[in-house]
């Protein structure tokens, strides 16, 4: 197995710039509307797994981040949404929503707000027709945990397509790398170009990432 696949290879040289990036607003209550009816795409995974951390790094956020990260995990409650402008890596502008959905898999967080999660979630993903598709984060040292499965299996229920980004690589030996990652490709048993090892630190998968959401939000649009 080789990550990244050919396809990536060509993607660098024509990189998606992100222009500009502003809050729009939550949902807190299930079935409460999005801000606006943009396209859009949503980040899911379970907490602590570094979602903050990959948004603000794939909006060029790094310095000052617009995604909050957390010393306590499972803090955020509520689906966040960005209204993000881009330039396309064909040129022209294209407008979108990346929405932040709160982490799953929290253990120390009260019952009754675990309980509130999953209306919340469900009724977003299953009745946002302007919602393209789902990046769902697992973690590159562990690879997909139970709840994580819970979760490709609903996404795929719904027929929403799903980008997997592996997170934390940095943390990954480089002799247990290529070991690490072929395992997970294979524990999730998706095609290998669904797959984007990722890094908030070092900026590893960024361009490959922004290049997937561009064709995801364009499928069906323009
Ligand atoms: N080395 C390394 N650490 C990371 C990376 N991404 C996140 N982290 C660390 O992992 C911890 C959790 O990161 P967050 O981005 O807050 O994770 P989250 O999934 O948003 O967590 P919750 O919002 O609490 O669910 C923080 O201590 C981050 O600094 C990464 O790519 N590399
Ligand atoms: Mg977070």
């Amino acid at each position: 197995m080789s990550l990244p696949p050919a396809r990536t290879q060509t993607r660098l040289a024509v990189r998606v710039k992100i222009q500009a990036v502003e809050f729009a607003g939550m949902v807190a209550r299930p079935g409460a509307p999005p801000p606006g009816r943009l396209p859009q795409v949503a980040f899911a995974g379970r907490s602590n797994v570094g979602k903050s951390s990959l948004i603000n790094r794939l909006l060029g956020r790094t310095r000052s981040p617009i995604a909050h990260v957390s010393v306590t995990p499972g803090r955020t409650q509520q689906i966040h949404f960005y209204l993000v402008r881009a330039v396309g890596s064909r040129g022209g502008d294209f407008d979108f929503y990346l929405v932040d959905l709160p982490g799953y898999g929290f253990a120390h967080v009260p019952l009754e707000v675990r309980q509130r999660w999953r209306p919340l979630i469900e009724r977003y993903l299953s009745g946002t027709p302007e919602l393209r598709g789902v990046v769902q984060l697992i973690d590159a040292r562990q690879g997909p945990t139970t709840e994580d499965r819970r979760m490709m299996q609903y996404l795929a229920g719904q027929g929403l397509p799903t980008l997997f980004a592996l997170t934390k690589v940095d943390k990954l030996k480089a002799s247990d790398r290529q070991k690490m990652l072929a395992g997970i490709v294979e524990a999730l048993d998706v095609d290998e170009e669904q797959i984007v090892p990722f890094s908030a630190r070092t900026g590893e998968g960024r361009d490959v990432l922004l290049g997937c959401l561009e064709d995801l939000l364009r499928q069906g649009g323009e």
